[in-house]
């Protein structure tokens, strides 16, 4: 061993705590601001996977601060929710003090990874100081008219006392479960505040055209928005209006019913008495029924007559109306016009209850819905023309008769936005007795500390039983508090703006300042943003939305948050399964910084494979980190170092700096940890030759940024005083990468052909691809079948063919 990796932690550490080395820095003109997605501060402690991400967001800092950039590089925590509650009420311990401790706790941990964080910026969401903005962001959304207290259809789970957003359910059997615990979850009519994030959907869809995220994450995000523009068409039942949404008017000469959902509001009004019983036991059963299970096309279709009719306004014919809960009450307009010969779920719907089938569209196959292009037939307007013609067409026509009228739909739905937990941001809201809202502007709203976080069971969030916290008197009028908590999601819609903001921990410059919209002007948008492919829609949309409506309130200047987006792949157990404690497959860090130290681990994590990749976790890739970490440390300290250069070393080291620099801010860190292998290796082949110190120098930068422990110990060792970060990141002198030619000869069965002059290393692939174009060669081998080729990278082709 060539020296402690815990003596050097241990130095470095202190050294970069008493220098106050990673404070962030406001000297250029340059910035980075480098983002991890904040961690949720649990019992557990840090997780190997957090550290993956966290070190490929360290690395393109360190690399950044090198090349002269201010860098934002902040951490903080998500430190209201759940799990935190769970937790006090299951050990009867207080969910605020609880949190404190795992802060302390993770903090710890990440200062023995070597992360670069500034913690004069650190923040946590449950802070009075921080969520005092996230209310007054409420505020300004309240004014804007974008939240709103009103009656919907929520999800309810019993177990958890609260009501969960779409995001926070899974699917299990065709039934809703919560999220976090497997609770069931019910639909159920209640009170609560929602964000109007649909006043948002064209602007949230166009700002993806803006980010340079993969086009993955685009598309969930755009599928969640769910743009679909159609017409919606009015059929009329006696005097009762039913309009349709649909996205197919061209078919309308198909119609063989309509089919509403059985909680549209005229369902009751349409049924005939002999159907009433019937209709009311259909509507009741869809009650328990999810929305994912309703969409589901594999499951067998439901229905009932309603004993109605409607008349198709363009064929006049007279068509059933039924209700399926196929037809989803919050889409659209809740009704549809069935097509079953162009609709799978139509035709499913028509088959099983008898209902009739007409074709028009032209196809040979009528066994099965058409769902493909083709003519249209049995359509008077349209016979002939297709799918784009015809809707055109029959557009027109509708709106120039007024039988409808073109719309756009969105399948996003406004963001419920309330919980009945104690642990979360308090409304700024009071009630007045006679149902006025009235907004508190006297910001915080300190959440109170209460002993009995239970949940009543009946709807009302626990801070309901705080009646001194909950009664409140204003000029001898009675109010009494919002007692539902803003959502886990809140504190993460806008916590990159508070780190910008932050002039020490948790202190915060005011929002709505001048000298706040000059930091935002310099800091933002976030350049790279890294973290799990989980949030891909619930926290990235929020968190877009909150800017849009910034942007619109003119606290921000950029619209959106997140220009370059990254999901670091997970790290699975060494068994291939996910990290688990029942499975008993989790590798505490902890232990590995003991055993390997940080910076080996570090390296490990950023070698195991493509970034984006899901891998699992090896003992024995651990173990040849460290032995590379040795190797390299080995191979500078024992350098005999020298200020000439020999130009020997000049074509690999400036190949190798290209390379790494590129591969860094492209987050190709196995590859980049690739060529400093490449490199050591080229210095060992020297045998102990005089090597150029400039050189040793760059090799040193780059490998901070994966070790930096190290990095900083052999900067030491080279005689620099000052902190590498200081140092300034080796440049390329590209003149030393033009290779100098060479001749390779090229034969066709063993008989010279022709000579080619080509760049010294040349691969073979691309000796062969040049040998076969020339045309002497070609002569040769057209025509002719190709047996073996032999090339020997720098000399000789040899084609051989029969
Ligand atoms: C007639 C038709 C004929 C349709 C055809 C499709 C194919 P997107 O793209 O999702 O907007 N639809 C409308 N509202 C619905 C609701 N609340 N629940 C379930 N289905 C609903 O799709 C719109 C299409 O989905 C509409 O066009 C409608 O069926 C159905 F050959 O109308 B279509």
């Amino acid at each position: 061993m060539e020296f402690s990796h815990k003596a050097i932690e241990k130095k470095w550490a202190k050294y970069w705590e008493e220098n106050k080395t990673f404070k962030t820095r406001n000297t250029s003109n340059k910035k980075s601001y480098i983002l991890d997605m904040f961690p949720y501060p649990s019992g557990a402690g840090i997780h190997v996977g957090h550290i993956k991400g966290y070190t490929s967001t360290d690395v393109i800092s360190r690399m950044k601060l090198m090349q002269g950039y201010d860098v934002l590089h902040p951490m903080g925590w998500d430190a209201f929710g759940l799990p935190a509650e769970q937790y006090a009420l299951k050990t009867g311990n207080d969910p605020i003090d609880f949190t404190l401790a795992n802060i302390a706790n993770f903090k710890n941990q990440l200062k023995m990874i070597g992360f670069t964080y500034d913690y004069d910026k650190e923040i946590s969401t449950s802070n009075p100081n921080f969520y005092k903005v996230t209310q007054w962001i409420f505020v300004q959304m309240y004014k804007k008219g974008l939240a709103e207290y009103k009656n919907v259809e929520v999800n309810w789970c019993q177990e958890l006392g609260t009501v969960l957003a779409n995001d926070e359910i899974v699917e299990k059997d065709g039934v809703m479960l919560s999220e976090r615990g497997d609770y069931p979850v019910v639909k159920k009519n209640m009170k609560q505040w929602v964000l109007k994030i649909t006043k948002y959907a064209e602007s949230l869809l166009q700002g993806l055209e803006e980010v340079e995220w993969n086009s993955s994450i685009k598309d969930l995000q755009r599928n969640w928005i769910g743009k679909s523009t159609g017409v919606e068409v009015i059929f009329k039942s006696n005097n009762i209006n039913i309009n349709v949404f649909t996205t197919r008017v061209d078919t309308i000469y198909g119609v063989s019913y309509i089919v509403m959902a059985p909680e549209h509001q005229d369902v009751l009004k349409l049924t005939t008495k002999d159907k009433l019983e019937e209709v009311n036991a259909y509507i009741k059963t869809t009650k328990n029924k999810s929305e994912i299970d309703r969409k589901d096309e594999s499951k067998p279709k439901t229905g009932v007559f309603t004993g109605s009719y409607a008349i198709n306004p363009i064929t006049n014919e007279s068509v059933p109306i039924w209700i399926s809960d196929y037809v989803l009450n919050n889409y659209g307009t809740g009704a549809v016009m069935s097509v079953p010969a162009h609709d799978n779920r139509d035709w499913e719907f028509a088959t099983k209850f008898n209902l009739p089938i007409k074709f028009v569209l032209k196809t040979d196959d009528q066994s099965k819905a058409f769902i493909g292009e083709s003519i249209h037939i049995n359509s008077e307007l349209i016979n002939g023309l297709n799918r784009i013609e015809a809707i055109e067409k029959m557009t027109k026509y509708v709106e120039e008769h007024k039988i409808g009228f073109v719309k756009t739909n969105y399948k996003l739905r406004d963001w419920l936005f309330s919980r009945q937990r104690f642990y979360g941001e308090p409304f700024p809201i009071l009630h007045g007795e006679d149902g006025s809202i009235v907004l508190v502007e006297d910001l915080p709203v300190v959440l109170p500390r209460i002993k009995d976080f239970k949940p009543s069971g009946d709807g009302q969030s626990p801070l309901a039983k705080v009646d001194e916290w909950v009664n409140v008197e204003i000029n001898g009028v009675k109010y009494k508090r919002e007692t539902n908590t803003m959502p886990n999601s809140a504190g993460p819609s806008w916590y990159f703006l508070a780190y910008i903001l932050a002039i020490a921990e948790n202190e915060f410059i005011d929002i709505d300042s001048q000298q706040a919209k000059q930091l935002f002007e310099k800091w933002l948008p976030i350049d790279v943003y890294v973290g799990g492919q989980e949030h891909a829609v619930g926290h990235l949309l929020y968190a877009r939305f909150w800017m849009h409506v910034l942007y619109d309130l003119k606290i921000v200047n950029t619209k959106e948050p997140f220009k370059k987006l990254y999901n670091q792949g997970m790290i699975l157990g060494p068994d291939n399964r996910k990290m688990s404690k029942r499975w008993g497959n989790v590798i505490n860090p902890d232990d590995v910084v003991q055993t390997h130290g940080a910076d080996s681990l570090r390296l490990y994590e950023m070698f195991m494979g493509p970034f984006e990749a899901s891998l699992p976790w090896s003992e024995e890739g651990l173990d040849s980190a460290l032995k590379w970490v040795h190797r390299a440390f080995r191979m500078v300290n024992n350098a005999t170092l020298t200020n000439n250069n020999d130009q020997s070393l000049d074509f690999i080291y400036n190949d190798v700096v290209k390379k790494v620099t590129d591969m860094i801010e492209s987050l190709k860190f196995n590859t980049a940890i690739s060529q400093l292998m490449v490199f050591v290796n080229a210095i060992y082949k020297q045998e102990g030759k005089p090597i150029y110190k400039l050189y040793i120098e760059g090799f040193v930068q780059m490998l901070s940024t994966f070790a930096p422990f190290i990095g900083e110990e052999l900067w030491e060792r080279l005689g620099f005083k000052e902190t590498i970060l200081k140092s300034t990141w080796p440049t390329v002198d590209e003149s030393k990468l033009v290779l100098s030619n060479t001749i390779v000869a090229i034969q066709v069965n063993g008989k010279l052909r022709a000579t080619i002059e080509v760049a010294k290393n040349t691969s073979k692939e691309e000796l062969l691809i040049l040998a076969k174009s020339n045309d002497n060669v070609k002569s040769f081998i057209s025509n002719k079948q190709i047996i073996k080729e032999i090339v020997v990278v720098d000399k000789i082709v040899n084609i051989v063919v029969k």
